[in-house]
């Protein structure tokens, strides 16, 4: 910061401009580049993936990383995101534990001068100039790819009762992939009988499963919103004196390394892949914000779905 001070006022003397002075805080190129991320948690296989890889790539990047885990609290975002205004770092980066309530302080973010980049998860604003990019899955897609396996599968069959364990409630994730399956088994022999929030957790998914075996003796399908709440339906079933995979299918979304196993053994029967190895590419767009270069409004990450027989394939390879 020091010298990026001193070399404003070398600028000025010399009838210079400011222009090339990065839009927060220190970042000439003798500096180390500062960024703030704050993380919705560590609520799930997939959260610790992409924790893990934001760490390693800023190391690699050379960033400085100001990381901050709000624990799956808005509040925590909300007090995180203002630490970092306060402390001037380069760029902010988060992921929005749900889609709405972040104007306030985005726009705090913006006239303090410091970009934003949305990473993993959307808001929903109408001010699209409150970031600068969008980095993270097509999650109505997934929702889609895991229906229309389903409407496929059981296209014979009379009718089909699935129960949902949603994610966290307001989270992108959980609104669009709630969205994208409800749009692919529309019109189709298949209807959604419960549907009710997990919180993307495993003890979470356990427990509504629990409730739902109680309240249903006709379920056919658990369509889970991730890996970890599927992995804790699984639990349920089996105590309750059924074979998960068999007696109820289970589709899932995220392809984590325990999905894949149990999507392997036969316990899971299709996994909608959701990518969480984010970092390199997150670095990469917060140098270009950094510098002022311009950079896609959305980079959508690839992805693809697991059978049980391509899981087994692909496993000793799995990264996360
Ligand atoms: O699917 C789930 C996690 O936002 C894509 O959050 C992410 C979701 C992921 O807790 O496991």
């Amino acid at each position: 910061m020091f010298r990026k001070w001193m070399a404003a006022v070398a600028a000025v003397a010399l009838g210079g401009t400011l222009a090339a002075c990065g839009s927060g805080g220190a970042s000439g190129d003798d500096e180390t580049l500062t960024m703030g991320f704050s993380q919705v948690g560590a609520e799930s296989g997939w959260r610790t993936a992409n924790t893990r890889s934001i760490k390693e790539a800023a190391s690699a990047a050379g960033i400085e990383l100001k990381f901050s885990d709000a624990q799956q609290k808005q509040e925590n975002q909300l007090k995180a995101i203002r630490s970092f205004i306060q402390q001037r770092v380069d760029v902010i980066a988060f992921s929005p534990v749900v889609e709405t309530g972040w104007d306030t302080v985005l726009l705090e973010a913006q006239r303090a001068g410091i970009p934003v980049i949305l990473t993993d998860r959307a808001i929903d604003s109408a001010d699209d100039s409150l970031y600068e990019t969008f980095l993270g899955s097509d999650f109505v897609e997934e929702g889609r790819k895991a229906g229309r396996w389903l409407a496929e599968r059981h296209a014979d069959a009379d009718s089909v009762s699935v129960v949902e364990l949603q994610g966290t409630t307001g989270a992108a994730p959980a609104l669009d992939r709630q969205q994208g399956f409800a749009e692919a088994i529309e019109g189709s022999n298949i209807e959604i009988i419960a549907s009710q929030s997990g919180d993307f957790t495993r003890s979470g998914g356990k427990q509504v499963m629990e409730a739902f075996l109680k309240s249903h003796d006709d379920i056919d399908v658990v369509y889970s919103h991730n890996d970890d709440m599927g992995l804790g339906a699984i639990e349920a079933i089996e105590a309750s004196g059924r074979t998960p995979g068999e007696d109820i299918e289970i589709i899932t979304v995220d392809a984590v390394k325990d999905g894949m196993r149990a999507l392997a053994a036969g316990r899971i029967n299709f996994i909608v892949e959701c990518n969480p190895l984010l970092g390199e590419q997150l670095m990469d767009l917060a140098r270009k914000v950094v510098a002022g270069e311009d950079v896609p409004k959305r980079v959508v990450v690839e992805e693809t779905t697991f059978t049980q027989a391509e899981a087994e394939k692909v496993l000793p390879d799995r990264k996360y």
